[in-house]
């Protein structure tokens, strides 16, 4: 059994589960990454509800959202872990997987702090429908960021995460990867975004999706409708041009906005602990 906040044991049992021959490219990252942005993604800044404290996706309400098809598989990875870590938050463990997750497959260093709880004020339940939809375009993209609190450039660094993994057609209806290594964190997707030729392809359950073939992976990449809205818009564009040409500049801003992704809805006192009052039960911190 692990030692009480040994995160460098959680740590290192993150990433000697990410090999998962099995599974999609052969590794769990990706899906870790995508479960630690849901996991937080459903803040909102004006009524202080969602956000990563609590791990609302063990249960139906939120688990069962549409936006979360998939996730189960991240969840079920990462129980090995819980199970010898028994003293780590659900919430701790999802938000450092993505953090470990992303470092393990070649990108930065994300700063990250422990103290999240696993409890859940079901007057707080942030509603269904506050993640984003690929299927739209860049007003929808402020809508969801902004209510979060993030602003345009942070928008396009955190779009970046698209360098990994890939949709399911029985997940988000979307299908293909966006990038030809799609287990190994760069800044391929803003270049691809840019210098190639997308066409409009209709897949056959009716999702709109752009496509190119690319001749070296002899795949099909793909982009979603949000993904190049990022090129379209004015105030998104100057942003995907930079990440394309400077990858430390990427990853950097990556690092500061995925962290500041992570900490969403969490207040930290003098010494970086947790001071949410609604985690506060009985007097105790739970
Ligand atoms: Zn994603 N994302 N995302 N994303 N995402 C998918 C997959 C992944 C959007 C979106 O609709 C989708 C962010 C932002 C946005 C990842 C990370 C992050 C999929 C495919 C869709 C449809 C799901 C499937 O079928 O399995 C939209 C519209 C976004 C708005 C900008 C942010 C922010 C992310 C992290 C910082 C990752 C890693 C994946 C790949 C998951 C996997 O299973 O391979």
């Amino acid at each position: 059994m692990s030692t009480t906040g040994d995160y460098t044991s959680v740590r290192a049992a993150i990433a000697s589960l990410l090999k998962q021959p099995e599974y999609d490219d052969g590794s769990a990252g990706p899906v870790l990454v995508r479960l630690a942005w849901h996991s937080a993604g459903t803040y909102d800044a004006s009524t202080d509800t969602g956000g990563s404290n609590g791990a609302g996706m063990r249960y139906e309400a939120e688990g069962g959202d549409p936006a979360n098809a998939g996730l189960q598989h991240a969840r079920v990875f990462l129980e090995p872990v819980k199970a010898s870590h028994p003293w780590i938050t659900y919430s701790d463990l999802w938000t450092l997987a993505g953090v470990e997750a992303v470092k393990q497959m070649g990108g930065p260093e994300i700063p990250w702090w422990p103290g999240r709880t696993d409890y859940v004020d079901d007057s707080k339940l942030p509603p269904r429908g506050r993640l984003p939809d690929g299927a739209l375009g860049g007003d929808h993209l402020r809508h969801i960021f902004y209510r979060m609190g993030f602003n345009d450039q942070e928008i396009v660094a955190l779009s970046g995460a698209h360098n990994l993994g890939r949709c399911h057609a029985d997940r988000s209806g979307f299908d293909g990867a966006w990038v030809n290594n799609p287990t190994r964190f760069s800044n391929t997707y803003f270049k691809l975004m840019l210098e190639r030729e997308w066409r409009e392809k209709v897949l056959d359950n009716g999702v709109r999706q752009y496509v190119y073939y690319d001749e070296d992976a002899e795949e099909e990449l793909m982009m979603l409708p949000t993904d190049l809205a990022l090129t379209t818009d004015k105030a998104f564009r100057p942003w995907v041009e930079l990440y394309a040409k400077d990858k430390e500049r990427f990853f950097g801003d990556f690092s500061r906005v995925f962290s500041k992704l992570m900490e969403l809805g969490i207040r930290r006192g003098e010494k970086g602990e947790v001071v949410n009052t609604d985690n506060v039960r009985g007097g105790y911190v739970s």
